[in-house]
């Protein structure tokens, strides 16, 4: 795993001597660093003139490969087990490993995160076990993780609105006196490009403005909400809204880990160090349905589908480690065989999983409890114990 910084240890020599304006990578105003034929690209400026680069150990490098591949076959499992009946529903995160995992890296310990319903590479790279977000579509589960111990905060489905709840927080770590220097307190927002259009995501930009709190507002551009695609949302691109609020917004090239690392890290430390809010558009695309009671076949061209495959982000982090001899197949076929065997045990853990009495669906709506919940649960266990000794 890259947990290292990338300013520590032995360097890989093997980078590039390049630097590329955003506007010159093929896509209008990217931030890449590494292209989907796996050159790597050592510096690239963003639109405010920042160079963003990162310089990794060979092992970081391998560390990174693995986190995308290990949550790319966690993702595959619960499609599957969603597919055989074992869970309600899956949000996959197909195509955007190098978002999540690029940007979940960059997060220092003590930065907190608040996701949508898809961010399972985020959720994995802030250590929770997989197991978690599985138990809640599998509806056995009310959630799982406890947001303080990971500074992960719960999944969200209401879209925007935890561009509020991290807008809030940000606003008390800044409160609470708890930016500046290394050690401050960064907090990053997750949210889709359909959740631009939401009144949520617009009153977050400007409270954070306004009030210049440390947040990373990181909006992933899959390019649909569900069946409506990006020009339904924007006439702009939607790094650019950002001025338009008051601080700064960047466009990066999501399906490229290290500068979805590097853009992140920066912002997350700029944010921490008093600078206020910004914004990264992560400009990726969702290979999958938008959830597996989706179709996708019905309102996009299977063409689309194809030129988006060929920037697969997992490809070119491969094709980059292996031109520069950095990993071998040996590497490879340990890492297919480690993500192999973590989605069997998974599976195992999943359908092992017992289902909760129905009763405590009372138990965390409150943190102590209601008089009129306790009546709705007395009235609840009383129809429930009606039933017993029935066939039913
Ligand atoms: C407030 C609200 N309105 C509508 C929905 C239904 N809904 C669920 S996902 C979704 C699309 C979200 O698209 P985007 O923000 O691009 O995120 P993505 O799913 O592509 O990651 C919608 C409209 C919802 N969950 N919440
Ligand atoms: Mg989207």
């Amino acid at each position: 795993m890259a947990k290292g910084d990338p300013g520590a240890a032995t360097r890989s020599k093997r980078a590039a001597p390049r630097t590329r304006r955003a506007a010159a990578t093929g896509e209008p105003e990217l931030v890449q660093l590494l292209t989907p034929e796996g050159e790597r690209i050592e510096s690239a400026l963003g639109p405010d003139g920042t160079e963003y680069r990162v310089d990794f150990t060979d092992e970081e490098y391998c560390g990174l490969y693995r986190d995308l591949v290990l949550v790319r076959k966690l993702d595959a499992e619960a499609t599957a087990l969603q597919r055989q009946g074992e869970l309600g529903l899956w949000a996959s995160l197909l195509g955007q490993e190098a978002a999540q995992v690029g940007s979940g890296r960059a997060l220092r310990t003590q930065d907190m995160a608040f996701p949508t319903y898809r961010e399972h590479g985020v959720l994995y790279c802030r250590g929770i076990d997989p197991i978690m977000p599985l138990g809640l579509f599998r509806g056995v589960d009310q959630g799982g993780w406890d947001p303080n111990e990971f500074k992960f905060n719960m999944y969200t489905i209401v879209i925007g609105a935890q561009t509020l709840h991290a807008t809030g927080y940000a606003m008390g770590v800044a409160m609470d006196g708890k930016t500046g220097g290394e050690d401050g307190e960064a907090v990053i927002a997750y949210f889709g490009d359909g959740a631009t259009s939401q009144g949520d995501v617009n009153e977050s930009f400007v409270w954070a403005s306004v009030f210049n709190a440390p947040l990373v507002f990181f909006c992933q551009n899959n390019q649909y909400a569900i069946s409506e695609p990006l020009e339904r949302q924007t006439r702009v691109p939607l790094y650019r809204r950002a001025g338009g609020f008051g601080f700064p917004g960047v466009r990066v090239d999501g399906n490229d880990v290290l500068a979805s690392y590097a853009v992140t890290r920066h912002a997350l430390d700029n944010a921490r160090n008093g600078q206020g809010p910004s914004l990264i558009e992560a400009y990726t695309y969702r290979m999958g349905a938008h959830t597996t009671s989706d179709d996708p076949t019905r309102y996009r061209i299977a063409s689309e589908v194809e030129a988006w495959q060929a920037k697969d982000p997992i490809a070119r982090m491969k094709a980059f480690l292996t031109k520069q001899k950095i990993a071998d197949e040996s590497f490879f076929t340990a890492v297919d065989e480690q993500a192999r065997t973590e989605s069997v045990h998974l599976r195992e853990r999943v359908l092992a999983m017992p289902d909760p009495q129905p009763v405590t669906m009372f138990d965390h709506v409150y943190p102590n409890g209601s008089p009129e919940l306790d009546e709705q649960r007395a009235r609840f266990t009383q129809y429930m114990e009606s039933f017993e000794g029935s066939a039913h």
